[in-house]
């Protein structure tokens, strides 16, 4: 198996580069707070140039411009990160792999049985497409399970590209700190430097017991991946990013109201599937196939999530009149996302 692991750089940061290039080469960060209550906040992250002062994520807005004076602030934009996050991803679902979104900045995708030769030019050129098409760096990690990609991947930071071979997993592992693998947090990290494990190298050799013991199954779990044993697998959300539903007329037509009850019936069922995987929905769209067999496609968003089958419908409807106007039509579709809640969803990485 090989997984490739994909975390933007100074992500937030990177977006707010995007749309103001004069930041581009000075320290700057993104927080919390808006901009006249800056130093009641905190920094969300900090771009390399900053990062130089010591600057980092989690860091009072306060600390930073003491550490940085001249330091440029931006306040949060989520949904504006959260839109390039979404072509991110629809970026990479176009190679048709199993993707896991594993949170605003960062995706696993799984290269299954293929070589470390072809996934590599593979997750090259994603990297690259990334940078070009969404003008956006990113680092890349390749390995041959989800938690050893990802480890690849923070240790090449930033803009950066590294392979982990099963052969070499002991040694990349070996000499590192405990915390540096994925779910050892600040507690667990004290507990482990209490019993003299700090190198992961020294978590391979201790008694697995005796981490049993101390951490349940977590214990056993960490002894694993410090030998090179990883079992966790990449959960795919993207059914969940939109659900839609399309079907042909019966005859092709330009009656809004023989559209509406083929529109209804759609609407009903997105709804159900939509209440089955817990979701609400903050934006609509409707697609059209005419007679020439060409398409279109129309959406519209809420200002806030819903989860209303006439609010669905209602919007669908205004669209698709907009699509048809008195064109005759032979298919319709009817599609939500941005969507919101689920099962295991979080707001932040
Ligand atoms: P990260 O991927 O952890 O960090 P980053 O992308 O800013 O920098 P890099 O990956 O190059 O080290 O987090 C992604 C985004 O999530 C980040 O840009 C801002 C947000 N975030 C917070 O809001 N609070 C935090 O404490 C962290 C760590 C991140
Ligand atoms: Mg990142
Ligand atoms: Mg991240």
């Amino acid at each position: 198996m090989v997984v490739v692991h994909i975390d933007m750089d100074y992500f937030f940061g990177a977006c707010e580069e995007l749309r103001h290039s004069e930041l581009k080469g000075k320290p700057f960060v993104v927080g919390t707070a808006a901009e006249k209550d800056k130093m009641r906040g905190v920094v969300q992250t900090a771009n390399y140039e900053a990062r130089k002062y010591g600057i980092k994520s989690g860091m009072p807005t306060m600390q930073a411009f003491k550490l940085y004076s001249e330091l440029s602030y931006f306040k949060e934009d989520y949904d504006y990160y959260e839109s390039i996050s979404k072509r991110i991803e629809s970026l990479l679902a176009s190679y048709h792999k199993p993707i896991e979104r594993m949170s605003i900045d960062e995706f696993a995708i799984d290269f299954g049985k293929e070589s470390y030769y072809e996934s590599e030019l593979t997750a090259k050129e994603m990297k690259e497409r990334i940078n070009k098409e969404i003008g956006l760096p990113c680092t890349v990690g390749v390995s041959y399970s989800k938690t050893f990609a990802k480890m690849a991947c923070d240790s090449a930071k930033p803009n950066g590209f590294k392979v982990i071979k099963e052969e070499e997993i002991k040694e990349f592992l070996g000499n590192k700190d405990v915390s540096k693998l994925p779910g050892i947090g600040v507690k667990t990290e004290a507990r482990l430097k209490e019993m003299g494990i700090s190198r992961i190298g020294e978590l391979a050799a201790a008694n697995p017991l005796l981490l049993i013991d101390k951490f349940g199954s977590f214990g056993k779990e960490m002894f694993e991946l410090a030998n090179g044993i990883d079992r966790s697998k990449i959960v795919e959300r993207a059914e969940t990013l939109s659900i839609g539903r399309e079907s042909t007329l019966e005859e092709p037509t330009a009656d809004m109201q023989k559209i509406d009850k083929k529109l209804g019936e759609l609407s009903h069922e997105v709804k159900r599937e939509l209440d089955k995987k817990g979701y609400v929905f903050k934006s609509v769209s409707v697609k059209a196939r005419y007679q020439d067999f060409t398409e279109a496609i129309r959406n519209a968003s809420l200002t806030h999530y819903s989860n209303s089958e006439e609010l669905m419908l209602g919007m669908a409807h205004k669209l698709m009149e907009k699509l048809v106007g008195d064109k005759e039509v032979r298919k319709v579709g009817v599609r939500v996302s941005s969507l919101s809640g689920g099962i295991g969803q979080r707001r932040l990485a």
